[in-house]
């Protein structure tokens, strides 16, 4: 052990049983000098006669939860994982892994190479390695199918989700639950009893249960792995579990490990673990800001918006009191709270009574003064600066001092907005995403004058109701809107140069996108922004709007639909591209799908290096997380900004050039550098 070697790992001993202990915070990952101590400890206590079972636990808010991410892609430390636990497996005295928290991954692993494990009901276990665009690779898609049998490893390896303790100790994973609050004592008295049975190296153990519920697996979830390859790799492991000897199947499993790990998908999925954790830090904003108390919530439109804004903070008991102007109206949205809800409950995700409960804390009002004692007001009416700023006076008068001032605006100047106060420090912007209750981004908007604390408490309570909470400056569209524009035009201007809306959703789709720009308008609403002049026909857009078609809730939009909802080209929408090219006097030609994805993507691109230089997104990865939570980008490949490095920032630039667009500086310096962002 040498000298720049953190202590992580300690033992202490109970009479005959050895505890070896890991404290590696925040979450015990498998850092280098943790993998060293618990050689180092493990090969003490086995070589202490006096010791005759070893318990395994961690000091901290739980057990070990993974390999330490951070050091993948660089230079190996440390000893080689698979030699640690293989020596544990092969103890000569029993082993016990003590579990709290969370034991995923790599921690799961270890636990698996244990003889025994114990684990208090708080406990998760799991390997979510395939979210990270990888698998167990210590050993755990060769261990499960031995200790859970086939159907639970392939669930467990090929979804990532981890299990609750209880359902854990029914397969069999876990072999005794101890008391909430006396795990330490609990795993000694388990080891003393196992000294009598000895040790029960798993890789022994048979594979069990039935090999058909792979490919059960695999078509139950075509859509959902649509483009991504660590699920299938995963389960080819677990299936040569089913057929190798163990060593061989360790040997197929490192193979199909290392494909992953070196391959751009892991590499972009990552990148997003991380990224998700840094959107929520506020750059320059001192740790210990003080946040400020939001224990009861007040929303202006009961909407579709302000409905499901509203039940983000029900769900997690937060008070919340919902304004409308008419009797009617509020109802009808308290109604649609309710309905949702009882659709929820009726799958399973929440008891009746919790949604009695939930609508218990939910108070209708038609005045804006029942929410003088409101510590957040989210305002989500109908997109009209003066309305807007009409409420933001009345609210100033009305809410109490410190009270946040938000307004879910999708792309309205929210410094505007706040003149209308006296209180702009209180005023900022949190655009939620439709469906509100169920899309998991928050664009928490920054106005000039936006207080620190009033922002770090927006971000706070954002991740609180369970969001992806992410800062943008104020601009035209904040971030995630402000990159779509571009693409939008193009794919229109595309239509008009001989594209059709099916061929580029099609590349779109194949790309990764959950639909393309036509699918999305059609479901959003083509006569979302329209003018409403049907004799005013400067667009394609226009035309259909003008006709009716505003997309799917008409059954006709970019596609006509049929009463199930199913797209299909349309010849209308043919003859009006046609009308509108020869108005155009554009000459139609042969688009390919490399150009689609050249005009339409990669000015997504060019916007986002603008978003960076004028600070409207903090970092680059933030950008990313707005498009992977908000807009469906492909979380494999990492978001626009981090995938711009995979493409090549030089080949963008290059292509953009020859269609004439003008490049951000910020791009052109990337590319220059050949570097990412
Ligand atoms: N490695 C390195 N850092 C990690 C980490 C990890 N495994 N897990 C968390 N962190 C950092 C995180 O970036 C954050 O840092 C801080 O810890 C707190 O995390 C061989 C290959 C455990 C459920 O995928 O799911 O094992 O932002 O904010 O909400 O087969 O962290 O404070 O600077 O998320 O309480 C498999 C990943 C790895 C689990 C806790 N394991 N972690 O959630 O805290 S691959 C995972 C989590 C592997 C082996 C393979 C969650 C958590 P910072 P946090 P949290």
């Amino acid at each position: 052990m040498s000298e720049d070697t953190p202590i992580s790992v300690t033992m202490e001993k109970d009479g005959e049983v050895a505890v070896i202990i890991v404290n590696n915070p925040p979450v015990n990952a498998l850092s280098w000098h943790v993998r060293q101590g618990l050689e180092d400890n493990f090969g003490a206590a086995l070589a202490d006669d006096s010791v005759k079972a070893i318990v395994l636990r961690c000091a901290g808010a739980t057990f070990i939860a993974g390999a330490d991410i951070s050091e993948f892609g660089k230079p190996p430390r440390g000893p080689d994982f698979n030699a640690v636990l293989g020596s544990i497996e092969a103890a000569s005295k029993p082993v016990v892994a003590a579990i709290h928290g969370t034991a995923l991954g790599g921690g799961l692993e270890t636990a698996l190479v244990c003889h025994y494990r114990i684990a208090v009901p708080s406990a998760k276990l799991g390997v979510p390695e395939v979210k990270l665009g990888l698998l167990p690779g210590a050993g755990g898609t060769q261990r499960l199918p031995r200790v859970v049998g086939v159907e639970a490893a392939a669930t467990m390896t090929s979804t990532g989700d981890p299990l609750p303790a209880a359902k854990a100790k029914e397969l069999g994973l876990v072999d005794e639950l101890a008391g909430e609050d006396s795990l330490a004592a609990d795993a000694i008295a388990f080891a003393r009893a196992k000294i009598a049975d000895g040790p029960r190296p798993t890789r022994e153990r048979e594979v069990f249960g039935d090999v058909g519920v792979i490919e059960q697996l695999k078509a139950r979830n075509a859509k959902r792995w649509r483009g991504f390859e660590a699920p299938y790799a995963n389960l080819a492991c677990v299936e040569a579990a089913t057929r190798l000897p163990f060593d061989e199947g360790l040997a197929f499993e490192r193979e199909q490990f290392m494909k992953l790990m070196f391959g751009s998908q892991s590499a972009a999925q990552r990148h997003i673990f991380f990224a998700e954790r840094q959107a929520a830090k506020i750059d320059g904003l001192p740790k210990d800001t003080a946040l400020r108390d939001v224990k009861k919530v007040g929303v202006i439109g009961a909407g579709t918006m302000g409905g499901g804004i509203s039940m983000n903070f029900l769900q997690k008991g937060i008070p919340v009191t919902i304004v409308e102007m008419a009797e009617d109206a509020l109802d009808r949205g308290v109604g649609v709270i309710r309905k949702n809800y009882d659709a929820s409950a009726a799958k399973g995700r929440f008891k009746p009574e919790q949604v009695d409960q939930m609508m218990g804390i939910l108070t209708p009002s038609l005045s804006l003064d029942d929410l003088a004692d409101c510590d957040l007001i989210i305002e989500a009416v109908y997109e009209n600066m003066d309305v807007k700023k009409d409420i933001f006076g009345k609210l100033d008068k009305i809410a109490k001092p410190g009270a946040i001032l938000a307004s879910n605006t999708s792309y309205l100047d929210v410094d505007e907005i706040a003149t209308a106060t006296n209180r702009p420090g209180d005023v900022l912007g949190m655009h939620f995403f439709s469906p509100a209750n169920v899309m998991k981004l928050l664009e928490v908007v920054r106005g000039e004058k936006t207080a620190p604390d009033a922002l770090a408490t927006a971000m706070a309570i954002g991740k609180k109701i369970g969001k992806v909470a992410v800062v943008a400056g104020v601009c035209d569209g904040f971030i995630g809107n402000r990159m779509l524009k571009p693409r939008q035009m193009e794919a229109m201007k595309l239509l008009l140069e001989g594209a059709t809306p099916a061929q580029v959703d099609k590349v779109h789709v194949e790309f990764g996108m959950p639909m393309g720009p036509f699918q999305m308008s059609d479901l959003a609403g083509v006569d979302i922004g329209w003018h409403r002049d049907p004799n005013r026909i400067e667009s394609i857009r226009d035309a259909l709007a003008a006709e009716g078609r505003w997309g799917q809730k008409k059954q006709a939009g970019f596609y006509d639909y049929d009463d199930k909802r199913n797209p299909s080209e349309s010849p209308r929408v043919a003859e009006i591209i046609e009308e509108f090219r020869a108005k155009a006097g554009v000459e139609k030609r042969e688009i390919t799908d490399q150009e689609v994805i050249e005009r339409t993507l990669y000015p997504m691109v060019n916007e986002g290096a603008l978003i960076l230089s004028e600070g409207k997104a903090q970092r680059a990865s933030d950008i990313d997380v707005v498009w992977i939570y908000g807009y469906g980008w492909p979380v494999y490949r990492g978001g626009p900004m981090f995938w711009a490095g995979l493409e090549g920032t030089d080949k963008i630039v290059a292509a953009l050039e020859k269609h004439g667009f003008e490049i951000a500086p910020l791009l052109k310096e990337k590319a220059e550098a050949k570097s990412g962002f």
